[in-house]
């Protein structure tokens, strides 16, 4: 059975654009409920951490400096099929493959600052949202 819950983050690009609220509006709209937020950000080291497992492809070190050049928002979201349905609302990875009206195609500016992360497994979705949110924030 499919997981209802996904994670999210509103990359570094977007939020110095000014775009989380309009982002965060998109994704309430299309029904996931916020369960856990927050604004942060990533130091280069826990970048590395996230990302690990693209540790060997050749865009991993710029995608670290990237994702710590700037506050981001995390967040876990609630929905029936969270994952799948939250890739389709956000779109391809590159925006210049993204489907109109996906998120990443009316925010991403680059393949690399693409707006936002989404999870690609229940699994991961979990593991993501615990690197996060500690026990306490994980309330609802
Ligand atoms: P996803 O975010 O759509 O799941 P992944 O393949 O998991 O895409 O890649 C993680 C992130 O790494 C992307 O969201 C993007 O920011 C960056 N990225 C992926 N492919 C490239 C690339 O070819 N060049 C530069 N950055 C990339
Ligand atoms: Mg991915």
């Amino acid at each position: 059975m499919a997981g209802n819950r996904t994670f999210t983050m509103i990359k570094p690009d977007a939020f110095e654009a000014g775009n989380s609220g309009a982002i965060l509006k998109m994704i309430e709209e299309a029904g996931f409920k916020i369960v856990a937020m927050k604004a942060t950000r990533l130091t280069p080291e826990l970048a590395g951490k996230f990302y690990e497992v693209h540790k060997e492809r050749p865009f991993y070190k710029d995608l670290c400096a990237y994702m710590s050049s700037g506050p981001i928002i995390a967040a876990i979201l609630e929905k029936d099929n969270a994952v799948e349905d939250f890739r389709n609302l956000i779109g391809a990875t590159n925006p210049a493959n993204a489907a109109e009206g996906t998120i990443r195609k009316i925010f991403a500016k680059s393949i690399e600052a693409n707006a936002v992360h989404g999870s690609d497994s229940d699994e991961n979705a979990a593991i993501e949202g615990n690197f996060y949110f500690s026990q306490l924030e994980r309330v609802l």
